[in-house]
Protein backbone atom coordinates (compact mmCIF):
# COMPACT_ATOMS: atom_id res chain seq x y z
CA UNK A 1 0.00 0.00 0.00
CA UNK A 2 1.54 3.37 -0.88
CA UNK A 3 0.42 7.31 0.25
CA UNK A 4 -1.45 6.90 2.89
CA UNK A 5 -2.37 10.75 3.38
CA UNK A 6 -5.20 11.14 6.19
CA UNK A 7 -6.26 15.00 7.31
CA UNK A 8 -8.50 14.72 9.88
CA UNK A 9 -9.36 17.95 12.12
CA UNK A 10 -9.62 16.70 15.76
CA UNK A 11 -12.07 19.70 16.54
CA UNK A 12 -15.00 19.35 13.84
CA UNK A 13 -16.50 16.37 12.83
CA UNK A 14 -15.53 16.50 9.24
CA UNK A 15 -13.33 14.18 7.48
CA UNK A 16 -11.12 14.63 4.29
CA UNK A 17 -10.40 12.04 1.78
CA UNK A 18 -7.79 9.35 2.65
CA UNK A 19 -6.30 8.28 -0.68
CA UNK A 20 -4.62 4.55 -0.87
CA UNK A 21 -3.01 3.20 -3.63
CA UNK A 22 -2.41 -0.58 -4.00
CA UNK A 23 -2.49 -3.25 -6.89
CA UNK A 24 -5.73 -4.87 -6.50
CA UNK A 25 -8.46 -3.79 -4.32
CA UNK A 26 -10.73 -6.45 -2.47
CA UNK A 27 -13.91 -5.78 -1.78
CA UNK A 28 -15.36 -8.53 1.14
CA UNK A 29 -13.37 -10.27 3.69
CA UNK A 30 -15.15 -13.60 2.96
CA UNK A 31 -13.70 -16.84 1.73
CA UNK A 32 -13.12 -15.80 -1.91
CA UNK A 33 -11.71 -12.29 -0.78
CA UNK A 34 -9.32 -13.72 2.29
CA UNK A 35 -8.11 -16.38 -0.08
CA UNK A 36 -7.46 -14.49 -2.78
CA UNK A 37 -5.40 -11.80 -0.90
CA UNK A 38 -3.49 -14.88 0.53
CA UNK A 39 -2.65 -16.20 -2.72
CA UNK A 40 -1.81 -12.85 -3.96
CA UNK A 41 0.52 -12.32 -1.17
CA UNK A 42 2.06 -15.29 -1.76
CA UNK A 43 2.60 -13.98 -5.60
CA UNK A 44 3.91 -11.09 -3.82
CA UNK A 45 1.10 -8.89 -5.42
CA UNK A 46 0.24 -6.29 -3.07
CA UNK A 47 -3.66 -6.01 -1.87
CA UNK A 48 -5.97 -4.21 0.62
CA UNK A 49 -8.97 -6.22 1.52
CA UNK A 50 -12.14 -4.04 2.59
CA UNK A 51 -14.76 -5.57 4.87
CA UNK A 52 -18.39 -3.82 5.96
CA UNK A 53 -19.21 -5.86 9.12
CA UNK A 54 -16.66 -6.91 12.34
CA UNK A 55 -13.77 -8.90 12.33
CA UNK A 56 -16.37 -10.61 14.84
CA UNK A 57 -19.15 -10.43 12.99
CA UNK A 58 -17.44 -12.60 10.05
CA UNK A 59 -15.54 -14.60 12.74
CA UNK A 60 -18.47 -16.08 13.99
CA UNK A 61 -21.03 -15.89 10.94
CA UNK A 62 -22.67 -19.75 10.69
CA UNK A 63 -22.79 -20.54 6.82
CA UNK A 64 -21.04 -23.50 5.31
CA UNK A 65 -19.47 -26.56 6.71
CA UNK A 66 -18.37 -29.04 4.20
CA UNK A 67 -14.98 -28.54 2.25
CA UNK A 68 -13.81 -30.13 -0.57
CA UNK A 69 -11.19 -32.36 -0.05
CA UNK A 70 -9.11 -29.85 -2.68
CA UNK A 71 -10.43 -27.26 -0.58
CA UNK A 72 -8.51 -28.38 2.70
CA UNK A 73 -5.43 -29.11 0.41
CA UNK A 74 -5.39 -25.81 -0.68
CA UNK A 75 -5.69 -24.38 2.79
CA UNK A 76 -2.40 -26.17 3.70
CA UNK A 77 -0.53 -25.47 0.57
CA UNK A 78 -1.23 -21.58 1.17
CA UNK A 79 -0.01 -22.03 5.09
CA UNK A 80 -3.55 -21.86 6.71
CA UNK A 81 -3.38 -25.80 7.67
CA UNK A 82 -2.42 -25.52 11.20
CA UNK A 83 -6.00 -26.07 12.61
CA UNK A 84 -7.94 -27.59 9.85
CA UNK A 85 -5.48 -30.70 9.67
CA UNK A 86 -5.77 -31.28 13.22
CA UNK A 87 -9.92 -30.24 14.08
CA UNK A 88 -11.44 -30.91 10.23
CA UNK A 89 -13.53 -34.24 10.34
CA UNK A 90 -13.02 -36.07 8.02
CA UNK A 91 -15.80 -38.54 6.30
CA UNK A 92 -15.79 -41.10 3.73
CA UNK A 93 -19.51 -41.12 3.07
CA UNK A 94 -22.83 -39.55 3.34
CA UNK A 95 -25.90 -41.38 4.01
CA UNK A 96 -29.27 -40.67 2.02
CA UNK A 97 -32.39 -41.19 3.73
CA UNK A 98 -36.00 -42.04 2.32
CA UNK A 99 -39.00 -43.76 3.38
CA UNK A 100 -37.39 -44.16 6.63
CA UNK A 101 -34.44 -46.16 5.85
CA UNK A 102 -30.63 -44.77 5.35
CA UNK A 103 -28.84 -46.11 2.74
CA UNK A 104 -24.74 -45.20 2.40
CA UNK A 105 -23.33 -43.49 -0.63
CA UNK A 106 -19.42 -44.26 0.08
CA UNK A 107 -17.73 -41.66 -1.39
CA UNK A 108 -14.02 -42.83 -0.59
CA UNK A 109 -14.90 -46.56 -1.89
CA UNK A 110 -16.69 -44.52 -5.33
CA UNK A 111 -14.10 -41.84 -5.62
CA UNK A 112 -11.21 -42.56 -3.65
CA UNK A 113 -11.45 -39.30 -1.73
CA UNK A 114 -13.41 -37.96 0.82
CA UNK A 115 -15.28 -34.89 2.38
CA UNK A 116 -14.31 -32.48 5.64
CA UNK A 117 -16.38 -30.96 7.58
CA UNK A 118 -15.38 -27.40 9.24
CA UNK A 119 -16.81 -24.49 10.03
CA UNK A 120 -16.87 -21.34 7.28
CA UNK A 121 -16.09 -19.23 10.47
CA UNK A 122 -13.20 -21.45 10.74
CA UNK A 123 -11.67 -21.19 7.78
CA UNK A 124 -12.25 -16.98 7.80
CA UNK A 125 -10.70 -17.10 11.21
CA UNK A 126 -7.51 -19.29 9.70
CA UNK A 127 -7.13 -16.73 6.65
CA UNK A 128 -7.63 -13.71 8.46
CA UNK A 129 -5.19 -14.44 10.81
CA UNK A 130 -2.45 -15.66 8.57
CA UNK A 131 -3.20 -12.90 6.51
CA UNK A 132 -3.11 -10.13 9.35
CA UNK A 133 0.11 -11.89 11.05
CA UNK A 134 1.88 -11.61 7.41
CA UNK A 135 1.42 -7.74 7.97
CA UNK A 136 -1.24 -7.19 5.63
CA UNK A 137 -4.34 -5.56 5.78
CA UNK A 138 -7.69 -5.66 6.16
CA UNK A 139 -9.93 -2.53 6.97
CA UNK A 140 -12.94 -4.17 8.87
CA UNK A 141 -16.34 -1.59 9.39
CA UNK A 142 -15.50 -0.57 5.76
CA UNK A 143 -18.15 -0.52 3.74
CA UNK A 144 -17.41 -0.32 0.31
CA UNK A 145 -20.02 2.63 -1.42
CA UNK A 146 -18.59 2.90 -5.15
CA UNK A 147 -16.48 1.19 -7.47
CA UNK A 148 -15.59 4.13 -10.62
CA UNK A 149 -13.15 3.78 -13.51
CA UNK A 150 -13.70 -0.14 -13.89
CA UNK A 151 -13.20 -0.08 -17.13
CA UNK A 152 -9.61 2.33 -17.11
CA UNK A 153 -6.24 1.11 -15.92
CA UNK A 154 -7.04 2.92 -12.53
CA UNK A 155 -10.53 1.84 -10.90
CA UNK A 156 -10.75 3.37 -7.61
CA UNK A 157 -13.03 1.58 -4.37
CA UNK A 158 -14.94 4.07 -2.50
CA UNK A 159 -15.61 3.48 1.22
CA UNK A 160 -17.02 4.47 4.39
CA UNK A 161 -15.45 4.05 8.04
CA UNK A 162 -16.58 5.46 11.01
CA UNK A 163 -13.92 8.21 10.58
CA UNK A 164 -13.66 9.08 7.05
CA UNK A 165 -14.63 8.59 3.19
CA UNK A 166 -11.89 6.56 1.72
CA UNK A 167 -10.80 6.06 -1.64
CA UNK A 168 -8.02 2.94 -2.80
CA UNK A 169 -6.89 3.13 -6.15
CA UNK A 170 -5.62 -0.01 -8.29
CA UNK A 171 -5.00 -1.87 -10.91
CA UNK A 172 -7.69 -4.33 -10.27
CA UNK A 173 -11.08 -4.45 -8.34
CA UNK A 174 -12.21 -8.25 -7.16
CA UNK A 175 -15.65 -8.11 -6.31
CA UNK A 176 -15.74 -10.71 -3.65
CA UNK A 177 -18.87 -9.30 -1.63
CA UNK A 178 -21.21 -11.65 -1.88
CA UNK A 179 -24.81 -12.23 -3.04
CA UNK A 180 -25.47 -8.88 -1.58
CA UNK A 181 -22.69 -6.79 -2.58
CA UNK A 182 -22.20 -3.56 -4.95
CA UNK A 183 -19.77 -4.88 -6.98
CA UNK A 184 -22.52 -6.75 -9.59
CA UNK A 185 -24.79 -4.46 -9.27
CA UNK A 186 -22.24 -1.51 -10.70
CA UNK A 187 -21.63 -3.75 -13.66
CA UNK A 188 -24.06 -2.13 -16.90
CA UNK A 189 -27.35 -4.40 -17.41
CA UNK A 190 -26.48 -4.74 -21.28
CA UNK A 191 -22.84 -6.49 -20.17
CA UNK A 192 -24.19 -8.79 -18.06
CA UNK A 193 -26.85 -11.59 -18.47
CA UNK A 194 -28.31 -12.88 -15.20
CA UNK A 195 -29.98 -16.52 -14.94
CA UNK A 196 -32.11 -17.58 -11.80
CA UNK A 197 -34.23 -20.08 -10.17
CA UNK A 198 -35.94 -19.58 -6.55
CA UNK A 199 -37.06 -22.30 -4.88
CA UNK A 200 -40.19 -22.18 -3.20
CA UNK A 201 -38.77 -23.46 0.25
CA UNK A 202 -36.07 -22.11 2.64
CA UNK A 203 -33.86 -23.88 5.37
CA UNK A 204 -34.35 -23.68 8.91
CA UNK A 205 -30.84 -24.08 10.59
CA UNK A 206 -29.49 -24.95 14.31
CA UNK A 207 -26.19 -24.95 15.69
CA UNK A 208 -27.17 -26.98 18.60
CA UNK A 209 -24.96 -28.32 21.64
CA UNK A 210 -25.54 -32.30 21.02
CA UNK A 211 -22.72 -34.85 20.15
CA UNK A 212 -23.71 -35.69 16.57
CA UNK A 213 -26.34 -38.29 16.22
CA UNK A 214 -24.66 -39.80 13.72
CA UNK A 215 -21.27 -40.36 12.45
CA UNK A 216 -21.73 -39.17 8.77
CA UNK A 217 -23.99 -36.42 7.02
CA UNK A 218 -27.98 -37.79 6.80
CA UNK A 219 -29.53 -36.18 3.74
CA UNK A 220 -33.55 -36.97 4.32
CA UNK A 221 -36.06 -36.77 1.93
CA UNK A 222 -39.30 -37.02 3.79
CA UNK A 223 -43.36 -36.75 2.33
CA UNK A 224 -43.09 -33.52 5.18
CA UNK A 225 -40.07 -31.53 3.99
CA UNK A 226 -36.35 -32.78 3.69
CA UNK A 227 -34.20 -32.58 6.61
CA UNK A 228 -30.20 -32.35 6.83
CA UNK A 229 -28.06 -33.51 10.19
CA UNK A 230 -24.88 -32.06 9.81
CA UNK A 231 -21.89 -31.13 12.19
CA UNK A 232 -19.12 -28.82 13.47
CA UNK A 233 -17.20 -30.99 16.32
CA UNK A 234 -17.65 -34.10 18.45
CA UNK A 235 -19.55 -31.68 20.87
CA UNK A 236 -21.60 -29.41 18.25
CA UNK A 237 -24.31 -30.50 15.81
CA UNK A 238 -26.10 -28.58 12.94
CA UNK A 239 -29.49 -29.56 11.73
CA UNK A 240 -31.47 -28.11 9.12
CA UNK A 241 -35.53 -28.73 8.15
CA UNK A 242 -37.00 -27.16 4.75
CA UNK A 243 -39.81 -24.55 5.69
CA UNK A 244 -41.39 -22.29 3.88
CA UNK A 245 -39.56 -19.33 2.14
CA UNK A 246 -41.20 -16.52 4.26
CA UNK A 247 -41.54 -18.86 7.56
CA UNK A 248 -41.51 -17.14 11.04
CA UNK A 249 -38.72 -18.38 13.19
CA UNK A 250 -41.21 -17.09 15.98
CA UNK A 251 -43.24 -19.84 14.65
CA UNK A 252 -40.51 -22.22 15.26
CA UNK A 253 -39.88 -22.84 19.43
CA UNK A 254 -37.33 -25.22 20.27
CA UNK A 255 -39.37 -27.92 20.88
CA UNK A 256 -41.48 -27.68 17.71
CA UNK A 257 -37.86 -27.76 15.83
CA UNK A 258 -36.59 -30.79 17.51
CA UNK A 259 -40.21 -32.65 17.48
CA UNK A 260 -40.14 -31.89 13.39
CA UNK A 261 -36.36 -33.00 13.48
CA UNK A 262 -37.37 -36.31 14.75
CA UNK A 263 -40.67 -36.82 12.80
CA UNK A 264 -38.56 -36.36 9.15
CA UNK A 265 -35.27 -38.25 10.51
CA UNK A 266 -37.33 -41.45 11.83
CA UNK A 267 -36.13 -45.04 10.79
CA UNK A 268 -38.33 -47.84 10.83
CA UNK A 269 -35.94 -49.91 12.83
CA UNK A 270 -36.28 -47.25 15.65
CA UNK A 271 -32.41 -47.26 15.85
CA UNK A 272 -32.06 -43.45 15.03
CA UNK A 273 -32.36 -41.24 18.37
CA UNK A 274 -31.91 -37.48 18.25
CA UNK A 275 -31.51 -35.99 21.89
CA UNK A 276 -32.32 -32.46 21.95
CA UNK A 277 -29.90 -30.34 23.72
CA UNK A 278 -28.91 -26.45 23.84
CA UNK A 279 -29.78 -24.53 20.65
CA UNK A 280 -26.72 -21.31 20.32
CA UNK A 281 -28.05 -20.65 16.88
CA UNK A 282 -30.72 -20.64 14.40
CA UNK A 283 -31.43 -19.33 11.14
CA UNK A 284 -33.52 -18.96 8.10
CA UNK A 285 -31.70 -19.57 4.50
CA UNK A 286 -33.86 -18.79 1.23
CA UNK A 287 -32.36 -20.59 -1.80
CA UNK A 288 -31.93 -20.32 -4.85
CA UNK A 289 -29.19 -20.74 -8.33
CA UNK A 290 -28.12 -18.18 -9.47
CA UNK A 291 -25.04 -16.93 -12.62
CA UNK A 292 -24.02 -13.76 -13.49
CA UNK A 293 -22.41 -14.17 -16.60
CA UNK A 294 -19.52 -12.61 -17.43
CA UNK A 295 -17.57 -12.66 -14.04
CA UNK A 296 -15.48 -9.68 -15.03
CA UNK A 297 -16.19 -6.00 -15.97
CA UNK A 298 -13.26 -4.04 -17.54
CA UNK A 299 -10.50 -4.43 -14.48
CA UNK A 300 -13.09 -5.93 -12.12
CA UNK A 301 -13.45 -9.46 -11.61
CA UNK A 302 -16.52 -11.02 -9.52
CA UNK A 303 -15.40 -13.39 -7.64
CA UNK A 304 -17.76 -16.05 -4.96
CA UNK A 305 -21.12 -15.41 -4.33
CA UNK A 306 -21.03 -12.12 -5.71
CA UNK A 307 -20.85 -14.06 -9.13
CA UNK A 308 -23.24 -17.27 -8.15
CA UNK A 309 -25.45 -18.72 -5.65
CA UNK A 310 -26.10 -21.97 -5.77
CA UNK A 311 -28.35 -23.72 -3.00
CA UNK A 312 -26.83 -25.53 -0.01
CA UNK A 313 -27.82 -28.93 -0.70
CA UNK A 314 -24.71 -30.01 -2.40
CA UNK A 315 -22.49 -28.09 -0.25
CA UNK A 316 -20.75 -26.12 -3.40
CA UNK A 317 -21.10 -22.26 -2.38
CA UNK A 318 -17.59 -21.84 -0.48
CA UNK A 319 -15.81 -24.13 -2.60
CA UNK A 320 -16.89 -22.59 -5.51
CA UNK A 321 -15.64 -19.15 -4.34
CA UNK A 322 -12.46 -20.71 -3.29
CA UNK A 323 -11.87 -22.25 -7.06
CA UNK A 324 -12.74 -18.76 -8.64
CA UNK A 325 -9.93 -17.40 -6.23
CA UNK A 326 -7.32 -19.90 -7.33
CA UNK A 327 -8.24 -18.87 -10.64
CA UNK A 328 -8.07 -14.96 -10.54
CA UNK A 329 -4.48 -15.16 -8.33
CA UNK A 330 -3.50 -17.02 -11.23
CA UNK A 331 -4.22 -14.56 -14.11
CA UNK A 332 -3.26 -11.72 -12.09
CA UNK A 333 0.23 -13.67 -11.08
CA UNK A 334 1.13 -13.89 -15.24
CA UNK A 335 -0.16 -10.28 -15.81
CA UNK A 336 2.41 -9.15 -12.90
CA UNK A 337 5.07 -11.29 -14.44
CA UNK A 338 4.82 -10.98 -17.86
CA UNK A 339 1.87 -8.22 -19.01
CA UNK A 340 0.27 -11.02 -20.49
CA UNK A 341 -3.68 -10.68 -20.32
CA UNK A 342 -4.28 -14.15 -21.54
CA UNK A 343 -5.06 -15.85 -18.41
CA UNK A 344 -6.93 -13.02 -16.94
CA UNK A 345 -9.05 -12.66 -19.99
CA UNK A 346 -9.57 -16.08 -19.75
CA UNK A 347 -10.86 -16.13 -16.15
CA UNK A 348 -14.97 -15.80 -16.60
CA UNK A 349 -14.52 -18.60 -18.98
CA UNK A 350 -12.88 -20.73 -16.98
CA UNK A 351 -14.72 -20.40 -14.11
CA UNK A 352 -17.78 -21.02 -15.36
CA UNK A 353 -17.63 -24.27 -16.77
CA UNK A 354 -16.57 -25.51 -12.93
CA UNK A 355 -19.55 -23.14 -11.65
CA UNK A 356 -22.58 -24.49 -14.31
CA UNK A 357 -20.98 -28.24 -13.33
CA UNK A 358 -21.97 -27.56 -9.65
CA UNK A 359 -24.99 -25.53 -10.50
CA UNK A 360 -26.36 -28.54 -12.34
CA UNK A 361 -25.39 -30.79 -9.27
CA UNK A 362 -27.06 -28.32 -7.11
CA UNK A 363 -30.20 -28.49 -8.24
CA UNK A 364 -30.13 -31.90 -9.09
CA UNK A 365 -29.88 -32.32 -5.09
CA UNK A 366 -32.28 -29.67 -4.07
CA UNK A 367 -35.06 -31.34 -6.63
CA UNK A 368 -34.16 -34.96 -5.53
CA UNK A 369 -34.50 -34.17 -1.91
CA UNK A 370 -36.93 -31.45 -1.47
CA UNK A 371 -40.43 -31.78 -1.45
CA UNK A 372 -42.56 -29.46 -3.81
CA UNK A 373 -46.12 -28.21 -2.41
CA UNK A 374 -47.31 -28.79 -6.31
CA UNK A 375 -45.67 -32.04 -7.23
CA UNK A 376 -48.45 -34.82 -8.12
CA UNK A 377 -48.26 -38.17 -6.58
CA UNK A 378 -46.26 -38.96 -10.32
CA UNK A 379 -43.86 -36.83 -8.89
CA UNK A 380 -43.32 -37.91 -5.56
CA UNK A 381 -43.77 -41.89 -7.30
CA UNK A 382 -40.76 -40.77 -9.41
CA UNK A 383 -38.46 -38.66 -6.69
CA UNK A 384 -38.24 -42.13 -5.23
CA UNK A 385 -37.24 -43.54 -8.09
CA UNK A 386 -34.47 -41.32 -8.57
CA UNK A 387 -33.46 -41.75 -4.98
CA UNK A 388 -33.91 -45.87 -5.38
CA UNK A 389 -31.80 -45.61 -8.49
CA UNK A 390 -28.69 -43.54 -7.24
CA UNK A 391 -28.34 -45.90 -4.02
CA UNK A 392 -28.57 -49.26 -5.82
CA UNK A 393 -26.40 -48.82 -8.77
CA UNK A 394 -23.25 -48.14 -8.80
CA UNK A 395 -23.19 -45.94 -11.84
CA UNK A 396 -25.51 -43.31 -10.19
CA UNK A 397 -24.06 -43.27 -6.80
CA UNK A 398 -20.50 -42.73 -8.07
CA UNK A 399 -21.67 -39.60 -10.06
CA UNK A 400 -23.56 -38.27 -6.65
CA UNK A 401 -19.95 -39.06 -4.97
CA UNK A 402 -17.60 -37.29 -7.83
CA UNK A 403 -20.10 -34.26 -7.86
CA UNK A 404 -19.96 -34.36 -3.86
CA UNK A 405 -16.25 -34.52 -3.55
CA UNK A 406 -15.61 -31.97 -6.53
CA UNK A 407 -12.96 -31.53 -9.08
CA UNK A 408 -9.41 -30.91 -8.17
P1 LIG B 1 -19.41 -14.12 1.54
O1 LIG B 1 -19.03 -15.19 2.51
O2 LIG B 1 -20.84 -13.72 1.51
O3 LIG B 1 -18.49 -12.87 1.82
C1 LIG B 1 -18.75 -11.62 1.27
C2 LIG B 1 -18.23 -10.56 2.23
O4 LIG B 1 -18.39 -9.27 1.64
C3 LIG B 1 -18.83 -8.37 2.64
N1 LIG B 1 -19.47 -7.22 1.95
C4 LIG B 1 -18.89 -6.02 1.84
N2 LIG B 1 -17.72 -5.53 2.28
C5 LIG B 1 -17.42 -4.22 2.00
N3 LIG B 1 -18.26 -3.40 1.32
C6 LIG B 1 -19.46 -3.84 0.86
N4 LIG B 1 -20.27 -3.02 0.18
C7 LIG B 1 -19.81 -5.20 1.11
N5 LIG B 1 -20.89 -5.97 0.81
C8 LIG B 1 -20.66 -7.18 1.32
C9 LIG B 1 -19.77 -9.21 3.48
O5 LIG B 1 -19.95 -8.66 4.79
C10 LIG B 1 -19.03 -10.54 3.51
O6 LIG B 1 -18.16 -10.65 4.62
O7 LIG B 1 -19.02 -14.54 0.04
P2 LIG B 1 -17.82 -15.45 -0.51
O8 LIG B 1 -16.53 -15.04 0.08
O9 LIG B 1 -18.02 -15.48 -1.96
O10 LIG B 1 -18.12 -16.91 0.09
C11 LIG B 1 -19.22 -17.67 -0.33
C12 LIG B 1 -19.74 -18.53 0.84
O11 LIG B 1 -19.99 -17.68 1.95
C13 LIG B 1 -21.01 -19.29 0.47
O12 LIG B 1 -20.96 -19.75 -0.85
C14 LIG B 1 -21.23 -20.51 1.40
O13 LIG B 1 -21.52 -20.10 2.70
C15 LIG B 1 -22.35 -21.40 0.86
N6 LIG B 1 -22.64 -22.55 1.75
C16 LIG B 1 -21.89 -23.69 1.66
N7 LIG B 1 -20.82 -23.76 0.85
C17 LIG B 1 -20.03 -24.88 0.83
O14 LIG B 1 -19.06 -24.91 0.06
N8 LIG B 1 -20.28 -25.94 1.66
C18 LIG B 1 -21.34 -25.95 2.52
O15 LIG B 1 -21.51 -26.88 3.29
C19 LIG B 1 -22.21 -24.80 2.52
N9 LIG B 1 -23.27 -24.74 3.36
C20 LIG B 1 -23.70 -22.47 2.68
C21 LIG B 1 -23.99 -23.61 3.45
C22 LIG B 1 -24.44 -21.30 2.84
C23 LIG B 1 -25.48 -21.27 3.74
N10 LIG B 1 -26.18 -20.04 3.90
C24 LIG B 1 -26.30 -19.42 5.16
C25 LIG B 1 -26.38 -19.22 2.73
C26 LIG B 1 -25.05 -23.58 4.36
C27 LIG B 1 -25.82 -22.42 4.49
C28 LIG B 1 -27.00 -22.46 5.43
C1 LIG C 1 -23.50 -27.70 7.07
O1 LIG C 1 -22.88 -28.44 7.84
O2 LIG C 1 -23.77 -26.53 7.38
C2 LIG C 1 -23.94 -28.21 5.75
C3 LIG C 1 -23.65 -29.51 5.40
C4 LIG C 1 -24.08 -29.99 4.16
C5 LIG C 1 -24.77 -29.16 3.31
C6 LIG C 1 -25.03 -27.85 3.66
C7 LIG C 1 -24.63 -27.37 4.89
O3 LIG C 1 -25.20 -29.64 2.11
Amino acid sequence: MHGLAVTRDPGIKCFTLVLMRTQVGIVGAGPAGLLLARLLQLEGIESIVIESRTRKHVEERVRAGVLEPGSVDLMVQIGAGERITKLALQHHGIELRFNHRGHRIDMQELTGRSIFIYGQNEVVKDLTNLRLSAGGQICFEAEATALEGLDTTAPCIRFRTHEAEQKIVCDFVAGCDGFHGISRAVIPAAMKNEYERIYPFAWLGILAEIPPPCDELIYTHHQRGFALVSMRSPTISRLYLQCTPDEDLANWPEDRIWEELATRLATDDGAFHLHPGCVIQKGITGMRSFVAEPMQFGNMFLVGDAAHIVPPTGAKGMNLAMADAVVLAKGLAEYYRSADRTLLDRYSEVCLRRVWRFQRFSWWMTSMLHSFEDSNVFDRRRQLAELEYVVSSRAAATSLAENYVGMP
